[in-house]
């Protein structure tokens, strides 16, 4: 199926350097993030689809033993210059002692378009193809914070930071393929399917590729992820995303989003501070304060429903919106599981939920985690409503 054919509505970026300049400006006056600007990171290009990228010197040479044999700048031993930890990973990121390797490119997580799901369709007669690769190394460094720029080198599917979001409908069955293009094993396991770990969860080797086939038996909101161990680093390396299945006659029409929470900690493969808690940064999307710069687009009086995965991997979302009261809300996104108003809904780690919402009148609504620790780390974004 096409994922996210839709025009996003939120608004685009503008092109070119201009796009650093106003996340820059707009998350200055945001306040959510302490810190200044990084000197050392600059926008050096933009990929085909237009994203924008970031780059920073190269990282020093590894000074520990990172989990899992992985090369990760997490553990240059370069001293933080700032208390912040956006900061500290910065400099870690910008060691003058690696000036001779390449630079390292940052982009940017996912596609500006990504919080708009794929429409609903009806159920279809034939198989749903669905192919993920598994990525890995540092060509992977994704951008998570843009104030500081904050490189993060992520383990991922699809190459996007969360993964592709698959959208199908309630008794579809869909042929899944995974093409392991990294550099160590990965595994796919999708809350939705119902199979066996042992038979189509299990570790695929670099270079390696399986395929196999699951039913959508249920409706709802549901996690997808890398099980490959430690199951933790891969999660909170990137190595998620969402799938919708909708019921089998649809629902109303509404305006739709899919936001997917997530924390990073350091800047890629630190499995003792993954372990530790807390993080240095929780996203919706795979980028702190992402729609604080662009927000969500949204008419007064039109019903709006949010399809939400917790990815976590540590942290519960109390996502809320400020301004506004969910009329509707079902747990995991289960039909039967629909309840009336709610404030503040509880999505735990590796599950999902579906709210909808109107919003009474024009003006600017935040929507955050009610962990104010977490919304204060990046989990915050506007809906813009006209
Ligand atoms: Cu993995």
């Amino acid at each position: 199926m096409v994922l996210r054919s839709n025009p996003t509505p939120s608004e685009p970026a503008p092109p070119g350097s201009s796009i650093l300049l106003s996340r820059r400006t707009l998350l200055r006056r945001s306040g959510m993030v302490a810190g200044g600007v990084g000197a050392t990171a600059f926008l050096a290009a933009c990929s085909a689809a237009g994203a924008p990228a970031w780059t920073f010197p190269a990282p020093a040479a590894t000074a520990g033993a990172p989990a899992q044999g992985s090369s990760s700048p997490a553990a240059t031993a370069s001293p933080a210059t700032n208390a912040s930890p956006a900061a500290s990973t910065m400099a870690g990121m910008a060691s003058p002692a690696a000036s001779a390797a390449a630079p390292v490119v940052a982009r940017d997580p996912s596609p500006a378009d990504f919080a708009v799901p794929p429409p609903y369709r009806p159920v279809s007669s034939s198989v749903i193809p669905f192919s993920l690769t598994s990525n890995d190394g540092p060509d992977e460094t994704i951008l998570i914070a843009t104030n500081p720029p904050t490189p993060y080198q992520s383990k991922n599917f699809g190459r996007q930071v969360p993964a592709p979001t698959l959208r199908v409908t309630e008794g579809d069955t869909v042929r899944f393929t995974l093409a392991n293009q990294g550099q160590m094993p990965h595994s796919i396991d999708f809350h939705a399917a119902q199979t066996a770990w042992s038979r189509n969860y299990q570790e695929i080797a670099p270079g390696g590729t399986f395929s196999f086939d699951w039913k959508a038996s249920y409706p709802g909101v549901f996690m997808y992820h890398c099980g490959a161990a430690p199951v933790l680093m891969h999660m909170a390396d990137g190595m998620y995303g969402a799938v919708i299945v909708d019921p089998k006659d649809g629902r109303p029409t509404a305006r739709e989003y899919v936001l997917v929470q997530s924390e990073f900690y350091g800047s890629g493969g630190q499995y003792a501070k993954m372990l530790s808690d807390p993080p240095d940064f929780v996203v919706f999307n795979g980028q702190a304060l992402r729609y604080k710069t662009t927000p969500l687009l949204a008419k007064a009086g039109e019903l709006v429903r949010i399809f939400i995965v917790n990815a976590g991997p540590n942290s519960s979302s109390a996502f809320h919106v400020i301004g506004a009261l969910f009329s509707h809300y079902e747990s995991d996104g289960y039909p039967p599981n629909a309840m009336g108003m709610h404030q503040t809904i509880d999505v735990p780690p590796g599950s999902g939920a579906l709210v909808e919402l109107t919003f009474a009148e024009p003006g600017t609504y935040p929507f955050v985690t009610h962990k104010f620790s977490d919304a204060t780390k990046g989990a915050t974004g506007l809906f813009k409503v006209s």
